[in-house]
C-alpha cells in the first residue's frame, strides 16, 4: 500500500516535472536555448535545441575523420601473447562518455549523395549517466547505388537505393589479420522494424569495382522477425553475385522470432553451427555483439559471433577466397537500409551504439565489453 502511493507520488512528480520542464522551455528565446546547448546545459537542451531545428544543436566535435591513416585514440595496447604478424590493424576502444565522435562518418562522396553530414549522429545520456551515441537512419539519406530485385509478391521488379548513416574507423588492410570487434546496441522502445533489409553492423573486404557483400553483416529482414548473421567468403570481386558462388562461399544462418525467443533455420549454404535458440533481446534493452575475424584464404580461417557471450555464429574456414584486387577492409556500425520501393520512404529508424571496441584477440575484447 504505501509502495503504492509512493509509486503513484513519483510519477505524478515525474509527469509534473515534465510538463513544467517543456512548458518552460517553449518560452525562452532561441538565444537562450542555444547559449545553455553551448555551456554544456544537458541533453534537455540539446533535445530542445534539436526540435527547433536550431544550428547550436550539434555539441559534437569530429577530428579523427580529418586525420587520415590515424587511428590514435583510446589506443588498446596489444597484448605480448598476440602474434605480431596477424594482430588487428585497428586497436581502439571508445566508450562516447565525453561526447567527442572520432570516427569518420558516411559522407558525401564518389557513390554517395545527399549526406545530412553529423546530423545522424547524436550523443545522448541515460539516467545512469552513461552516454552513448544515437545513430539515425532518414529516407533519402545518404543514397547509394541504385538496386532492383524480385519480390513474387508484388510480382515484379522491387528498385532501390541503399540509404545510411554508419560510423568506422580509417580502413586498412586486414589481410591474413585476426580482428576481434565488438560493441552494445539497443533499439529504443518505440523502434520501428520494416519489412525490408536493415543491416546495423558490417565487416567489409574492399575491392576495385567490388560487387559483392561484406564477409559479416548483421541484418533485421521480414519486420525485424528475421535477424540475418553472415556474409561471403569469396568469389570473383567485380562480378555480379550469382546464386552458385552464393552457394560456394556464401555463409549465413537466420534466426527467426517465435514467441520471445530466436530459433535457428538450417544453414543455406556452407556449414555454420549456432544455437538452436535464444531469448530475443526486447526493445528498450542493450545486448552485447563480440566478433571475431580471421581473415584468411587458410582453413584455418574463421568468424565468430557472440551475443551476450553466447555464441550465436561459428564458422571454420577460409573467409578470403577472392579474385581481384583487393584494397582494404573497413568496419562499420550503424544503419544501412534499403529505400522505400514506393518512393514514400520508410520511418525514421534510430538505433543507440556503446563501447565501440576493435582488438586483436577475445581476451582483451572481454575486458571491455563484459
Ligand atoms: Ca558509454
Amino acid at each position: 500500500m504505501n509502495y503504492c502511493i509512493r509509486l503513484v507520488c513519483l510519477l505524478t512528480a515525474s509527469i509534473m516535472a515534465t510538463h513544467a520542464l517543456s512548458q518552460d522551455m517553449s518560452g525562452w528565446s532561441d538565444k537562450t536555448v542555444c547559449r545553455l546547448v553551448k555551456n554544456n546545459g544537458g541533453q534537455k537542451h540539446i533535445d530542445e535545441a534539436t526540435r527547433r531545428g536550431l544550428s547550436c544543436k550539434a555539441p559534437i566535435k569530429p577530428y579523427a575523420s580529418t586525420l587520415t591513416g590515424s587511428n590514435g585514440w583510446e589506443k588498446v595496447p596489444i597484448p605480448d601473447y598476440v602474434d605480431k604478424k596477424t594482430k588487428s590493424p585497428w586497436n581502439i576502444h571508445d566508450n562516447f562518455e565525453d561526447g567527442r565522435l572520432r570516427f569518420n562518418y558516411i559522407n558525401n562522396g564518389k557513390n554517395i549523395s545527399n549526406s545530412p553530414g553529423i546530423k545522424p549522429y547524436k550523443f545522448k545520456q541515460d539516467p545512469d549517466g552513461n552516454t552513448y551515441l544515437e545513430i539515425t537512419v532518414k529516407h533519402k539519406w545518404n543514397t547509394c547505388c541504385h538496386g532492383a530485385s524480385f519480390n513474387s509478391a508484388q510480382s515484379g521488379k522491387r528498385e532501390f537505393y541503399s540509404e545510411r548513416a554508419e560510423i568506422y574507423p580509417v580502413p586498412s588492410p586486414a589481410r591474413e589479420k585476426i580482428i576481434w570487434y565488438g560493441f552494445k546496441v539497443r533499439l529504443p522502445k518505440d523502434f520501428i522494424h520494416i519489412n525490408d533489409r536493415v543491416m546495423f553492423s558490417q565487416f567489409f573486404n574492399g575491392f576495385k569495382g567490388m560487387k559483392k557483400g561484406p564477409l559479416f553483416k548483421l541484418s533485421y529482414y521480414d519486420k525485424g522477425k528475421r535477424l540475418l548473421i553472415g556474409g561471403d567468403t569469396g568469389g570473383v570481386a567485380h562480378s555480379d553475385l550469382d546464386s552458385g558462388e552464393k552457394r560456394k562461399y556464401g555463409i549465413q544462418l537466420d534466426y527467426y522470432l517465435r514467441d520471445k525467443k530466436r530459433s535457428r533455420a538450417v544453414p543455406k549454404y556452407k556449414y555454420v553451427s549456432g544455437l538452436l535458440t535464444f531469448d530475443a533481446t526486447p526493445l528498450g534493452e542493450w545486448t552485447t555483439y563480440k566478433v571475431g575475424i580471421y581473415n584468411t584464404k587458410k582453413d584455418r580461417g574463421f568468424v565468430k559471433v557472440y551475443k551476450d557471450n553466447d555464441l550465436v555464429f561459428d564458422y571454420k574456414g577460409a573467409t578470403f577466397d577472392w579474385i581481384g584486387s583487393y584494397t582494404e577492409s573497413l568496419i562499420r556500425i550503424g544503419l544501412y537500409r534499403n529505400s522505400d520501393p514506393s518512393g514514400k520512404g520508410y520511418p525514421d529508424q534510430v538505433m543507440h551504439y556503446d563501447d565501440f571496441t576493435i582488438v586483436s584477440d577475445k581476451q582483451t575484447l572481454d575486458k571491455y565489453l563484459n
